[in-house]
């Protein structure tokens, strides 16, 4: 075993964490609890998978997705941050996707909740940020992601963030996603327009980049195939991102399956854009993110 697993190891619990060359080889910590397992990766420090037992997976993963050093996994739980979309020169929705998180520490509350605390690597080379970031991923019947972020350093800094949340739904075009009625939003598909959300729920009939701007709302997925109902609860973040690539947006990504469109949706919770958050020197903040589904 290497050392960097031998050391991981001393993270494990007995019946609620094993730790593993999960794809690619990268290190995987496996979550069982009496309401569910899971998958995170130190890689991106990405949750991979959430299922409920009797349900579904809750979170979608494409089959074409790489687990390779240095590339973005495509599907769970992409943390992006500290910049959100393209940027010159550097990797599309920031760096800490790209990068292997530290495993700070693990626990087991007595309901059988499993904690999970990740820190993403200080000063690292050519990124212009300092400042302590941790993800605290709380599995069992729901699944909660909280991104800390502490500025520790004598500047303010400022970033963006989202969780880039991938769900399973039984077909894209036969689901509802409520809770953004009346919200403005820009619409990121064929340039960016900024428009307001007049419908009851967003149906999907096309390629849909959406940000919504100044919202703490809920939002629901609704999907009578599998028929569940997913709830995305959030707190600090003001922005929601509602994304399905349809035909042309799939083939044109090498590590999403041209037909796989069909069966995800994200809805993406964070703050990002004129949302951007600035922190003083000494201060935190929170992005908490809540999932939780039940069949219907
Ligand atoms: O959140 C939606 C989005 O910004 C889309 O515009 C699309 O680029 C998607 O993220 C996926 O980005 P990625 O870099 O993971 O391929």
């Amino acid at each position: 075993m290497n050392e960097q697993l031998a050391s991981l190891k001393e993270h494990e619990i007995t019946g609620a964490i094993v730790i593993s060359p999960g794809q690619g080889g990268l290190p995987r910590l496996l979550i069982t609890t009496p309401a569910s397992t899971a998958e995170i990766y130190l890689h991106g420090a990405h949750v991979t998978t959430f299922q409920k037992n009797g349900e579904p997976p809750l979170l979608w993963m494409s089959a074409e997705s790489l687990f390779a050093p240095g590339k973005a996994i495509r599907g769970g739980v992409p943390v992006c941050f500290p910049w959100f979309g393209p940027k010159a020169g550097a990797p599309a929705h920031g760096y800490a996707r790209l990068t292997e998180w530290n495993l700070a520490a693990t626990s087991a509350a007595p309901d059988g909740r499993v904690t999970v605390r990740l820190r993403l690597p200080e000063n690292l080379e050519g990124v212009p940020y300092t400042g302590s970031v941790e993800f605290i991923v709380t599995v069992g019947d729901t699944l909660t992601m909280e991104l800390q972020v502490n500025n520790h350093s004598t500047e303010s800094v400022t970033f963006e963030e989202i969780l880039h949340t991938y769900f399973t739904v039984g077909d894209i075009a036969a689901i509802s996603v409520k809770g953004l009625h009346g919200v403005h939003y820009l619409d990121k598909v064929g340039g960016t327009t900024l428009k307001t959300d007049e419908d009851d729920a967003i149906r999907f009939t096309a390629e849909t980049d959406r940000v919504y701007l100044d919202t703490t709302h809920t939002v629901e997925i609704a999907d009578p195939q599998l028929r569940r109902l997913i709830r995305i609860e959030k707190s600090g973040s003001a922005s929601t991102v509602v994304w399905n690539p349809w035909v042309a947006k799939s083939k044109a990504m090498a590590d999403f399956g041209d037909e796989e469109y069909h069966q995800m949706v994200c809805v993406e919770s964070g703050n990002v854009g004129a949302a951007q958050t600035t922190l003083a020197p000494g201060v935190a903040n929170t992005l908490k993110v809540v999932l939780s589904s039940r069949l219907v």
